[in-house]
């Protein structure tokens, strides 16, 4: 798709990108003040669309932000911009910041919300690693807790995850596993994080990570698949001992991990567990979501 065919919807319009420009008094740019979703289309289909809109809404509630439309109209929103770009297989995000203010923080200055939303193009987030294998550090800086603020707050303050992700740029590595603050393996700087330790699939609990779409998915997947799945906190020691470790997002959809701080993990990868639950999740993004084109609902 060459840039200047690509629409972009910026406040209830589809505006050619060039064309799609907010304030700089937007207090999502001044302060990052706003949430967002990430969301994919597989073949005509967007993934799981319910539930990341739903998850947008409870960020948005949870930061007293009033998205300007319902649930409903922002759906056809995404699905709208996606028709409009002609896309069948799409990354889609979707924006909500607090709007135009004055350059103080306060968000009452702020009295119309901007909604943006972009569809393009977009591959699996680690390339051709899905056949050998992602190297991961853990990162020194550890996620905010969730008494400073709620990592389940989708919001479009990611300062926490992108210093983790700086390490590992230095590190020459692919992705930074972040621990909380009482040290448990905690997540990736954009993805959930599951070990596989005699055939049981363990991942952290909710309390200290973003609730991913996709590890709700794998989760379920896992207990179609007969797969032993539990929510346990994991040391850094269960960690680099692990028999298989992979991520999830919906960026990085279920990537291996074939290295933790340069340690090999596991005989091969991906792990015979893992290789099933890739298999699974893709077979699953080729079946399931909200039609876009209408000849096909
Ligand atoms: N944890 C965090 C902190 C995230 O930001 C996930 C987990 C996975 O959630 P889903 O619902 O997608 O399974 C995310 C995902 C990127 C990128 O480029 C990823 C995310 C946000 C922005 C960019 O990898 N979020």
């Amino acid at each position: 798709m060459s840039e200047r065919e690509q629409l972009v919807y910026l406040n209830g319009e589809l505006v050619p990108r060039e064309e799609a420009k907010i304030s700089v008094y937007d207090h999502g740019f001044l302060y990052g003040d706003g949430v967002f979703e990430g969301i994919r289309a597989y073949d005509g289909r967007i993934f799981k669309l319910d539930e990341h809109v739903d998850r947008l809404y409870d960020s948005a509630k949870a930061i007293m932000l009033d998205i300007p439309m319902s649930k409903e109209e922002m759906k056809e929103a995404i699905i709208e911009t996606v028709r409009a770009n002609g896309l069948r297989d799409a990354y889609i995000r979707v924006v909500v910041s607090r709007g135009e203010g004055d350059l103080g923080l306060d968000p009452e200055k702020c009295p119309e919300p901007t909604v943006v939303i972009i569809a393009e193009p977009m591959e699996p987030l680690y390339g051709d690693l899905y056949e050998k294998g992602i190297e991961v550090i853990t990162a020194s800086v550890r996620r905010i807790p969730p008494d400073a603020l709620d990592p389940k707050i989708k919001s479009c303050n990611y300062l926490n995850n992108i210093l983790a992700k700086i390490q590992a740029n230095l590190a020459g590595a692919d992705e930074a596993i972040m621990l909380d603050h009482e040290g448990y393996v905690c997540e990736g700087t954009g993805d959930n994080v599951f070990v596989v330790e005699d055939g049981v699939v363990y991942t952290p609990p909710e309390d200290t990570i973003l609730r991913g779409i996709t590890r709700a998915t794998v989760m379920e997947l896992c207990e179609e698949l007969g797969i032993p799945v539990e929510e346990k906190r994991i040391t850094l020691g269960e960690l680099y001992a692990a028999d298989e470790v992979f991520l999830t997002g919906t960026a990085a959809e279920v990537a291996p991990v074939r290295k933790v701080d340069g340690r090999r993990i596991g005989k091969e990868c991906p792990g015979p567990i893992t290789r099933r639950i890739m298999e699974a999740f893709r077979e699953l993004t080729r079946r399931e979501g909200t039609p876009v084109y209408e000849d096909e609902v």
